[in-house]
């Protein structure tokens, strides 16, 4: 993880009743500070990183910032920045990247991260751990005191030969933590694909997961499983919006 400098100028606190969608914004514009021109930058991919990716857009687009390539974690984001007009590259062309800024789905008090509800876990852990910084942005909800506490999704991308000879392991490897593992499925019922032709199984916690590094570890040694979403020591910033204004935490 690279330390990362703090921001020069403190966030002001946002006005009352704003939605979730505001305060979202509000740490994605507040992360792009950390963009400058000339950077190769990781693109994250859900609703928080749209904003984000939307911003870097208005600002090349104004010309206040320049010379920018962006690296997206997945279709949708290769879709929105190209719409945007973002020079786009990959991890093939650029290995190095000097940014990520990336959502997640939880994040925990030593910036250790749950991330992939939004299906894009490979792309979005490959990109971020080429980045010399990886800068998060979540709006409160995110935080919990343990990961897997949040009682929603801990994504595994699984190859989709026999997953469910997967799913069965997963579940049994978190017994102790009451974990029910599920195929992800999409709107129309159908198993849910991910960009790289995989399945998801999400798994569902009673009691946080007891020793994340040692899970992530664990999920790993299973033959046909692709990534999960635990993300530890890969965040060097987390940027949060609450109603209370942005605050920054980092390592
Ligand atoms: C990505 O999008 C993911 O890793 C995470 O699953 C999700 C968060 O989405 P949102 O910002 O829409 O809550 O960052």
């Amino acid at each position: 993880v690279t330390p990362i400098r703090a921001l020069s100028s403190p966030s002001p606190s946002p006005p009352a009743a704003l939605t979730q969608d505001d305060l979202k914004k509000l740490a994605a514009v507040k992360a792009v500070e950390y963009v400058t021109s000339g950077m190769v930058l990781g693109l994250g991919t859900g609703s928080t990183a749209a904003f984000v990716v939307a911003e870097i857009g208005d600002l090349l687009a104004s010309g206040k910032l320049t010379g920018i390539v962006g690296v997206p974690t997945s279709k949708r984001t290769f879709e929105q920045a190209k719409s945007l007009g973002i020079p786009l590259s990959t991890l093939d062309d650029h290995p190095r990247l000097d940014l990520a800024i990336d959502g997640a789905d939880e994040v925990d008090p030593d910036l250790n991260l749950v991330k992939g509800r939004g299906g894009a876990l490979l792309r979005e852990k490959m990109v971020e751990a080429a980045s010399d910084k990886f800068v998060v942005v979540a709006d409160e909800t995110k935080l919990v005191t343990g990961l897997g506490g949040s009682g929603l999704a801990m994504p595994v991308e699984v190859v989709q030969f026999c997953w469910k000879y997967n799913q069965a392991r997963l579940q049994e490897l978190f017994k102790e933590e009451g974990c029910e593992a599920k195929l992800r499925l999409d709107a129309d019922g159908k198993p849910y694909v991910t960009d790289n032709s995989n399945y998801i199984v999400d798994l569902y916690f009673k009691t946080p997961i007891k020793d994340a590094p040692a899970a992530g570890k664990e999920i790993s040694t299973l033959e046909g499983v692709v990534e999960h979403g635990l993300f530890l020591d890969m965040a060097s910033a987390v940027i949060i919006a609450g109603k209370d204004g942005v605050s920054m935490k980092s390592k």
